[in-house]
């Protein structure tokens, strides 16, 4: 349709344009041939309207100008062009006015995956074949939404992860790929890559503050030639069931735009060359991660693991989802053909999807008290051989949606204007049944703890759901800590309930590490030894690398730091009035945002805090 569209565009001869367009044939002088190409394509593609409001020549010259620059821009964002975006958005339009079920004809059932528990033996085997794989792998984080649902006024991969260290979340994900890279070529032999390279989706929303964030704290530790920001563009708006393109309510001389999704990050890693760069350097996976879940890289080794003892060339990580959470759920769809597949259906599709094929309930718990279908935390692993063969195929474009809120039942007018929008987890959809699409889930209190709710609709959420905001996302890093101490064999104390900006949590001792104290079970399970024990009013900090826990009892802070290659014991008593947890209440605008989110902040009263610089044996007791 695309090219019949273009075909048909260069036919329009000069008069046409006079007659079709009066205001625009009036300015003509202004435009070189490229921009009066453009100007013949938006006619053809009925949008006449664009140009209704013109004036005359000498008046606001440079914003008609400026507006070609814009339309050149979508025009050569999208795949296929304005001529192939406006094609499809009709054809949505269309089928969404008609009230037709995207998935018509399939019928969802619930799909078998790979089940993880954490630190059993089939846990740590998957977790040791990921370290080796890791060296193989590319991440890439999906960085360009504002984060409405959360309110926060900054880029939320600028929030610190917890307070303890206060260490915000690209710090935290960039020091865990650097873990990742030296555990991965300390056991890696022979010829190979060295370095993991990280790719950054960003958008108009966040590229520069991103850049920033980076540019100002040198990387984070790592090379500038590691890391590559990829912009993703927004997309025109549309204000009517005829795909007829929005004008800005600030500017009639701009086409109002809106973010297109995540899907943009297939086309955008296609596009830009990095998939073939990638591929050439021996790279094997590309792990796509979310802006805010800070417990993620405790799943990332093993869940690698899995995709490559499975040989999956997708990969999706799930979690045991509540009826109704904001997250998606991960479903088999078997057509009436007999073609199948195993796809996230999106949060706000699958009750109306289980409804209309027999399930009268909905989207309902079992008795299990979840979900039967697994929650898609769209963190993706893919094997990038038969990923780039496939984007080559269809050049990134993954299928779009489009969601209008209507007026009225005719369906005819929009409450205010829609635009296509699509999901990187939607890649999939386009897959030959051949393809080895598999998904493994994994406990929630150590592999997804997302930072998206603002406080007000936190409180909200149903009791026994989880809230998904700054509260719980930090409650959750301690408790996983917590859990995973215990299971190492250290004593640590039961957690305590409190209520923060209306939502309740379990408090647990604030344990914190940095990614390269403890990338693994197994690493972590070497570095505790003896008797340790922790009280639920202790915080602790691990910083070091090569820091081994030995007997020690700590009833109080600590904070302990090794220079890289000094092997560390420390063990002893540590009693001190620590530090204590003071709520904030968010509607408190004297404290800075990133803290009032939270609802707590922390009173820094007294710690023992140690920095070692030679290895060796250290007794903490006074
Ligand atoms: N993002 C972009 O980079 N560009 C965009 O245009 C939009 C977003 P949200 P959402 O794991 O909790 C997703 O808004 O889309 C980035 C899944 O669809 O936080 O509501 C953005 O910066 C859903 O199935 O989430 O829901 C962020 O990093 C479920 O898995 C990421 O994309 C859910 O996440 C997600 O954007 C979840």
């Amino acid at each position: 349709m695309a090219s019949a569209a273009a075909d048909a565009l260069s036919k329009l001869s000069i008069d046409d344009l006079a007659s079709a367009a009066p205001n625009f044939h009036n300015n003509l002088s202004l435009f070189s041939p490229e921009q009066v190409e453009l100007a013949k394509m938006l006619l053809d593609l009925n949008q006449a309207h664009l140009f209704q409001h013109w004036p005359e020549p000498g008046v606001d010259d440079d914003a008609k100008r400026a507006f070609f620059e814009q339309v050149s821009r979508l025009n050569a964002s999208y795949p296929g062009g304005l001529a192939s975006y406006i094609t499809t958005a009709r054809e949505l339009l269309a089928d969404s006015k008609a009230g037709k079920n995207p998935y018509d004809g399939f019928s969802p059932s619930v799909p078998s995956g790979e089940i993880l528990t954490f630190g059993d033996e089939n846990f740590i085997q998957f977790e040791n074949a990921g370290v080796c794989e890791a060296r193989k792998a590319a991440f890439v984080l999906v960085a360009g939404g504002l984060g409405e649902r959360l309110g926060y006024n900054g880029i939320k991969v600028a929030l610190p992860l917890e307070s303890t260290t206060g260490i915000c979340f690209l710090q935290h994900y960039i020091e865990s790929i650097l873990a990742l890279q030296e555990a991965s070529c300390r056991l890696g032999q022979g010829e190979g890559p060295t370095e993991i390279p990280l790719a950054i989706m960003t958008s108009d929303d966040t590229h520069s503050r991103t850049t920033k964030l980076l540019e100002e704290n040198a990387y984070f530790g790592m090379k500038p030639s590691q890391v590559k920001l990829l912009k993703q563009e927004k997309v025109a708006c549309l204000d009517d069931n005829d795909a007829r393109l929005a004008v800005d309510p600030n500017n009639k001389f701009k086409i109002q735009t809106k973010p297109h999704g995540h899907g943009d990050v297939h086309s955008l890693l296609y596009s830009s060359g990095l998939l073939k760069e990638w591929l050439a350097a021996g790279r094997k996976w590309v792990l796509f991660f979310q802006d805010t879940n800070g417990l993620l890289f405790k799943a990332i080794p093993s869940a690698l693991g899995v995709s490559a003892v499975k040989e999956y060339h997708v990969n999706s990580l799930a979690v045991p989802r509540k009826a109704k959470e904001a997250i998606g759920g991960i479903t088999r769809l078997t057509h009436k053909d007999g073609r199948s597949m195993v796809i996230n259906v999106e949060y706000n599709q699958l009750d109306p999807l289980l409804r209309a094929s027999g399930y009268p309930d909905g989207d309902v718990n079992n008795e299990t008290g979840y979900s039967p279908f697994p929650g898609n935390i769209n963190q993706l692993i893919f094997e990038i051989g038969p990923y780039l063969e496939e984007l080559s195929k269809t050049g990134g474009s993954i299928k779009e949606f489009v969601n209008p809120k209507y007026k009225d039942s005719t369906k005819t007018v929009f409450k205010s204007s829609t635009r296509l929008e699509c999901m990187m987890q939607d890649y999939p959809k386009t897959l030959p049944p051949s393809a080895r699409v598999g998904f493994t889930v994994m406990e929630a209190w150590f592999a997804y703890a997302p930072v998206k709710n603002n406080p007000e609709d936190a409180a909200k959420v149903p009791k026994g759901n989880p809230y998904h905001s700054a509260t719980s996302g930090e409650m959750a890093i301690y408790r996983a800590n917590s859990l995973i101490l215990r299971k190492v064999g250290v004593k640590v104390d039961d957690p305590v309930q409190d209520v923060f900006n209306g939502q309740e949590v379990d408090v647990w001792p604030r344990i914190a590490w940095k990614p390269k104290w403890g990338l693994t079970f197994s690493d972590i399970k070497s570095k505790v030894n003896g008797n340790c024990s922790i009280t639920g009013r202790s915080t602790i900090a691990l910083k070091g690398q090569s820091i081994f826990l030995q007997d020690l009892a700590l009833d109080g802070a600590l904070i302990i730091d090794a220079a890289d290659g000094a092997e560390v014991k420390v063990g002893g008593s540590v009693h001190n009035a620590g530090w204590t947890i003071e709520k904030v209440d968010f509607k408190d605008t004297k404290v800075p945002e990133e803290v009032r989110i939270r609802g707590f902040k922390m009173i820094k009263g007294e710690q023992l805090e140690k920095t070692y610089k030679e290895p060796g044996k250290y007794s903490l007791s006074p």
